[in-house]
């Protein structure tokens, strides 16, 4: 009995174990370069074993080499790149790994090459010009460039397989910026409509992509919800995303007045401080700076110029929210694209001193560490006070001012009725006197 119990406790442990971590998908990079796409529930860089490539065999032969790239991605995927004799179009392939066996069929039409880079929104069918990029990377492996003629390609519809367009595949050159080999497909020729696939012959094909309609609804809708996964100090959490952060971050601001530079600004954190929220990270650093207030900006003048395609909770976004900007809901009765103008608005009424003067934006010295960013401790503090800054705000305020003034109104008597509604941006600047540390916002 206790023999038993002790191979069954083995056993559950051994499933729990490969459980952690699947073979979900064969992949390709080039001809002769497999991807094993593993997903994991760990995060572990080291998780999948490579040291051995006696363990990798396709048909029974041993890789020549092996890379990968491991990122985190819900929770962590692996990239095993496998060095393997050139595929054939049709032919039946079993792949052994230390961590589970594929059985599957190369089909360059079928199977998802990651070198073709399209854009998986959507293209614009007003555009003349349509590409996809070709770039083989390898991880830890780096780039590479394609051996010898350059191949052709085809589009084709994915509902019937009809051929669209073809060409072969056109040279740029080395991105230095990246590393890569950059190689470019002409989608011009491609009418609106879709899905469709690009297959590049002996390679692989692409995700599926589109033209126009549907597809540039949706380039929309991804466009407008990476703004809210960029806010600062705001979290970012189901239902409205994943749970990738919990917390607010950067709401703490040291008065430094410092000159403005590229993460060249020293805080020493016995500066005054004061609470902000509001405004958007960087490209991918956490410094706020007065070139984003083209977002407001932009999101206004589009709600003017469409105001009819615009509806209170179209985005799932949160916005209700208390006077600490704790999420509490959505669907305030605004439409959600003014939400976001105002989450990009707010943090410029903070950066403004009580004169009116408004600072060029808040930085650090060097950058945050790769972490969520509730988790940064990094110190930020303000530039100076600039008067490009303080004209484009005020123009920024005005604007928004005169765009919500109506549906403030109907949120403050939802508010009044429901007492859900709670802080929302002034409609005017309020002033802030240098280093208070008392926020100036309106509460319902
Ligand atoms: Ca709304
Ligand atoms: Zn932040």
């Amino acid at each position: 009995m206790k023999r038993l119990l002790i191979i069954a406790i083995c056993l559950c442990s051994s499933l729990a174990a490969n459980a952690a971590l699947t073979l979900t998908e064969i992949r390709t990079a080039s001809p002769t370069v497999l991807v094993a796409f593993f997903k994991s529930t760990t995060i572990n860089a080291n998780e999948v074993n490579t040291t051995n490539l006696a363990l990798w065999q396709l048909n029974g032969q041993p890789v020549t080499a092996i890379n990968k790239f491991v990122t985190e991605a819900d929770r962590c995927e692996h990239h095993i790149y496998l060095e393997v004799p050139t595929l054939a179009n049709g032919k039946t392939y079993k792949l052994q790994t230390p961590h589970g066996d594929m059985t599957f069929v190369f089909d360059d039409r079928t199977t998802f090459c990651e070198s073709i880079k399209s854009n998986q929104s959507g293209y614009s069918a007003l555009s003349k010009v349509r590409y996809a990029n070709f770039a083989i990377w390898l991880g830890d492996g780096g780039t590479r460039q394609i051996s010898g003629d350059l191949p052709t390609y085809t589009v084709f519809k994915m509902a019937d397989g009809a051929v669209i367009t073809q060409g072969t595949l056109q040279s740029l050159g080395e991105d230095t910026s990246s590393g890569d080999f950059v190689y470019r497909i002409d989608l011009s020729a491609v009418p609106e409509g879709g899905p469709y696939k690009i297959a590049v012959k002996g390679y692989g094909c692409s995700y599926p992509l589109g033209v126009g309609g549907d597809f540039s609804r949706r380039l929309g809708h991804v466009s407008f919800r990476s703004l809210y996964h960029q806010r600062c100090g705001c979290p970012v959490v189901e239902p409205y995303a994943w749970n990738i952060k919990p917390d607010a971050c950067h709401t703490t601001i040291w008065q430094v007045n410092g000159r403005i530079g590229e993460a060249n600004l020293v805080v020493t954190g016995n500066e005054p401080t004061f609470t902000a929220y509001g405004g958007y990270h960087d490209a991918g650093d956490a410094d706020r700076r007065t070139y984003h207030m083209d977002v407001p900006v932009t999101l206004m003048t589009t709600y003017e110029a469409f105001p009819q395609l615009f509806t209170d909770d179209q985005f799932n976004i949160p916005d209700k929210f208390d006077e600490k900007y704790h999420i509490l809901g959505k669907g305030n009765g605004i439409p959600d694209i003014l939400d976001e103008a105002m989450w990009g608005t707010m943090f410029w009424e903070y950066m403004q001193e009580t004169n009116g003067a408004i600072h060029w934006g808040t930085e650090t010295k060097g950058y945050s560490p790769f972490t969520t960013y509730e988790n940064d401790r990094t110190r930020f503090g303000t530039e100076v006070l600039d008067a490009r800054s303080a004209s484009f705000a005020s123009g920024m305020f005005m604007h928004l001012a005169r765009l919500i003034k109506p549906t403030m109104r109907h949120a403050r008597k939802n508010c009044r009725s429901t007492r859900k509604w709670r802080s929302r941006p002034r409609a005017t600047p309020c002033a802030r006197p240098t280093s208070s540390t008392t926020p100036c916002r309106s509460t319902c």
